[in-house]
């Protein structure tokens, strides 16, 4: 394996001017044949290299300025291939052969169900033909698609289609020009028998724009959220950040096989079916959101990502973070601000962090990788995303647009590096750029999640209150970390509410601090009386807070508190904190029966909770949805997940107990049983509705289950069913196996619903799961070949279910490793991706660990492709 080094980046040495492609669609393979038109670089040598790459080609025929070379001009090693006359540029021509049906990779050109389709982020392109297949070397393209016009009526390719008709032997073919210069990345070729909606939108500065989503014929009727989506996100990327469309067309390709959710190649975005397609019989709540949010993403790719793309991979975090932040903040605005910010929080605090303290854990901003494919990660996305948020609240929205605005005007065109985004951000700011610069990389570059510790002190006599913060970080590979910016909101919440404080002659009831040094003291004044502190207001880092709270300080936050994202972040950390407590009591033996009234959390949300449930439905149903394992398990160093489940059930007992009238009157409402509204306030009503089923389950276990069958055999979408089919199988409710029988019969047909029902058994929370996993693998509709119904089955027991997984024998390790070498046999991508689950074992008890590391070992004495055996090397190092 070879280790490429961010250091070792060197620009290219030929800019290639044009790509013309001609690709024809042959029954059992195809054949590309390229035409690049390169000019030798003013900064390269004279005799520099051509240098281009290849991966599993035919090489037919290869020419250089029209003349045909042999094997002799050129060299040839591993994926790289050098040509040494290129002097100060011409034509370089290639034909190759390659097979889209046996590539089971899913990278590159691939075929699947008779559907042709690429994928070329991130380095899929050199699988098509021989080229400078990197994202720092961008060109215009013109591509010519030829097939059998039966089988592949529709044929599509990035940006306007200037040719079309007839070939011989009932073939056609159609040819795309793509004004845009582009990295090779953003190339996507579609053939296939494909239906599709057209609508269209008219951009800010009057340009008609056709929108076109393409689907199998039997999905029409599912396009319309995305559709909707679409439009909406490209109205807000003009207002919000002045971004308009460029090209005359927007196409959209539904696609059953894909390693991921979407891929926002230039004009051509193609999806998984997972992400484009939403019908309310179908799609439950989440999906819909996710729909938009993904929709979102791509398109606002095509501003961060596309007209200003990455100079190399150690730059992904800069369209990714990016990107990810602009669709939260687009998603936040088309539904609960609040709600959007606590899910990407809570995502973030359960998932990331446990990446960045792990043997997985890398900086923002890698500095070395093996394979590419193994970096796309929480840590650029979802990390990186916070990032641009702390420079948001830092700069305020305006300095942040001012900023945006700089970049995007500085770099079109081009292929940037972090260093270019942050300097635009001062530059545009008015701020000394090398000091910003320096100050804000460091997020960048150092990995591990910050620390920082809250200490305060209020002298009642002068009404002031002294507020110390102090930053760490564990360092990484031997370098010292430095102290990083970080923005601090926070408020004070007196006894009977939000307390107005003077801060430096500004009095507000919410403050906004700056972190920069290793410690720093804030003296407030006007402080009345003794406060709890409310600290980082909508999460304003992403940091570990460690602040002396007691149980009671947490309860008037959970109460008083004006800022609602912190009211859920201190019922997260109060239910965190008695699950642990919980937790520690039953390893000691004392298994007393809990009331509610031993409960500090039990008593704040019996306090407030039935007035939030018709004040504000969808906060009331995330403060009832405690913590999940995966949180706990990165706030214990040692993780038991059966002790944890225990405590967490205890704890919810408790907690539901108090409002089990005000959850049955919640029921009584039916919302669920009402026609399908996409709005925030009908869906609040939903998910309070389900946590109330749920929370049902647990106080009358007969009457919810008579309810949840209600819902399945009368509600008339999928939000219900999928809810009461949850609550049926996770909690064992009498009539449960029935269920999933029944819903079996009714979904077998809509792949996306069976990928649902999949996930719902593999994810029970019960040692028997694994059984029912192992039986899943052989049910007739499992298909490893598919990667959404393998994540369904296998990621979701791997992942998403500790308590079947973390079998004290370690036979659960075990059914994942047989899997992975059936998958990484054909799809390394989705097989490293999945492996991903034994990072967790340095958190797990010593016999546990044992049964890991047996895991890792066998499997590393496998034949694994480069990418599974990185992710396995990099957790077992
Ligand atoms: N930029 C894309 C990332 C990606 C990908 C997508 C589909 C299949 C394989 C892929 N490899 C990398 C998706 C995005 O973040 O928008
Ligand atoms: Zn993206």
């Amino acid at each position: 394996a070879i280790t490429i080094y961010l250091k070792d980046y060197q620009a290219p040495h030929y800019a290639l001017e044009h790509t013309d492609l001609h690709v024809e669609l042959l029954s059992d393979c195809a054949e590309v044949s390229a035409t690049l038109r390169f000019k030798r670089a003013a900064s390269a040598p004279k005799d520099a290299a051509l240098t281009l790459l290849g991966a599993d080609l035919e090489l037919l025929s290869v020419a250089w300025n029209d003349q045909p070379l042999s094997a002799d001009d050129w060299q040839w090693q591993g994926e790289t291939w050098q040509f040494n006359g290129a002097g100060e540029g011409g034509v370089l021509s290639t034909k190759v052969r390659i097979y889209p049906d046996k590539n089971l990779a899913l990278e590159g050109l691939y075929r699947s169900h008779g559907l042709y389709c690429t994928q070329c982020e991130a380095e899929g392109f050199r699988k098509i033909t021989l080229f400078p297949d990197r994202p720092d070397v961008l060109s215009t393209f013109r591509t010519t698609i030829v097939a059998d016009q039966a089988s592949c009526p529709v044929l599509l390719s990035n940006g306007n289609c200037v040719a079309s008709g007839k070939a011989e032997n009932g073939r056609h073919f159609a040819t795309w020009e793509d004004p845009h210069p582009k990295p090779s990345y953003l190339f996507a070729l579609v053939a296939g028998d494909l239906a599709v909606l057209r609508d269209s939108f008219t951009t800010a500065s009057g340009r008609e724009v056709a929108l076109e989503i393409y689907t199998a014929e039997v999905d029409q009727d599912k396009c319309d959220h995305a559709m909707r989506s679409l439009q909406t996100a490209m109205r807000w990327d003009e207002q919000r950040y002045g971004c308009e469309y460029d090209l005359d067309r927007y196409m959209i390709v539904a696609v059953s096989h894909f390693n991921m959710g979407a891929m926002e190649n230039k004009g051509l975005n193609v999806f998984n079916t997972s992400c484009v397609l939403a019908h309310p019989a179908t799609t439950t709540d989440a999906g819909f959101q996710r729909v938009e949010a993904v929709v979102a993403h791509e398109y606002f790719h095509n501003w961060s990502g596309n007209r200003v793309t990455c100079r190399d991979w150690f730059q992904l975090c800069l369209k990714e973070g990016f990107t990810v932040f602009r669709d939260q903040q687009f998603s936040a605005e088309q539904l609960s601000p609040v709600v959007q910010r606590l899910e990407d929080v809570a995502f973030l605090q359960t998932h990331q962090f446990a990446e960045d303290a792990g043997p997985l854990a890398h900086a923002v901003r890698p500095e070395s990788f093996v394979e590419i494919n193994n970096f796309y990660t929480l840590t650029i996305y979802e990390k990186g995303a916070e990032i641009a948020r702390m420079l948001h609240t830092f700069l305020g929205a305006e300095g942040f647009r001012r900023g945006s605005d700089h970049y995007f005007k500085t770099y079109d065109g081009q292929a940037a590096i972090v260093e270019d985004f942050l300097s635009s951000m001062a530059i545009a700011n008015g701020l000394a750029v090398d000091t910003f610069v320096c100050q804000w990389l460091r997020w960048y570059r150092q990995p591990g999640t910050p620390v920082v510790r809250v200490t305060s002190a209020w002298h009642a006599d002068s009404k002031t209150l002294s507020l110390t913060l102090t930053q760490s970080q564990t360092s990484h590979a031997g370098v010292t970390p430095e102290p990083l910016p970080i923005p601090v909101r926070l408020g004070f919440i007196g006894e009977t509410g939000e307390l107005t404080t003077t801060l430096a002659s500004v009095s507000a009831s919410s403050h906004q601090l700056l972190l920069e040094k290793a410690e720093q003291t804030w003296h407030f004044s006007q402080v009345e009386q003794a406060p709890v502190l409310s600290l980082f207001r909508d999460f304003s880092a992403p940091v570990r807070v460690q602040a002396a709270l007691s149980d009671e300080d947490l309860a008037r936050l959970i109460r008083l508190d004006s800022n609602s994202f912190n009211r859920w972040s201190a019922t997260y950390t109060l239910a965190t904190r008695e699950i642990l407590a919980l937790a520690e009591q039953y390893r000691r033996g004392d298994v007393r029966a809990r009331q509610p009234q031993d409960s500090a959390l039990a008593g704040a949300l019996a306090a407030m909770w039935p007035a939030l449930a018709t004040s504000d439905p969808a906060l009331a149903s995330k403060l009832l949805q405690l913590p999940n394992l995966a949180y706990l398990s990165d706030q214990v160093s040692c993780y038991d997940p059966a002790a944890l489940q225990r405590a967490r059930e205890a704890l919810l007992l408790q907690v539901l107990t108090p409002l089990e009238g005000s959850l049955q009157s919640i029921l009584a409402n039916e919302h669920m049983l009402t026609p399908y509204v996409y709005s925030a306030a009908a869906m609040a009503a939903r998910s309070l509705e389900a946590v109330a089923l749920d929370a049902l389950a647990r106080l009358q276990p007969e009457a919810a289950a008579t309810m949840a069958q209600r819902w399945l055999s009368v509600a008339p979408h999928m939000s219900a069913e999928q809810a009461a089919l949850t609550t049926l199988v996770h909690q064992q409710l009498p009539g449960a196996d029935a269920a999933v029988q029944a819903f079996y019969a009714r979904w077998q047909h809509e792949p996306l619903v069976l990928d649902q029902w999949f996930a719902t058994q593999a994810s029970a929370p019960h040692a028997s799961a694994r059984n029912t996993v192992e039986a899943l693998l052989q049910h007739d509709d499992f298909d490893a070949a598919v990667p959404n119904r393998v994540r369904a089955v296998v990621g979701q027991f791997a992942s998403n279910n500790p308590v079947a997984f973390h079998d004290m024998a370690g036979k659960g390790y075990d059914l994942l490793a047989q899997q992975l070498l059936l998958i990484d046999a054909r799809n390394p991508q989705l097989a490293s991706r999945l492996a991903g689950a034994l990072g967790i074992w340095p958190k797990l008890d010593p016999a546990r660990q044992a049964c890991v590391l047996k895991t890792l070992d066998a499997l590393l004495n496998e034949s694994l492709s480069s990418d599974t055996r990185e992710t396995l090397t990099r957790i077992r190092a």
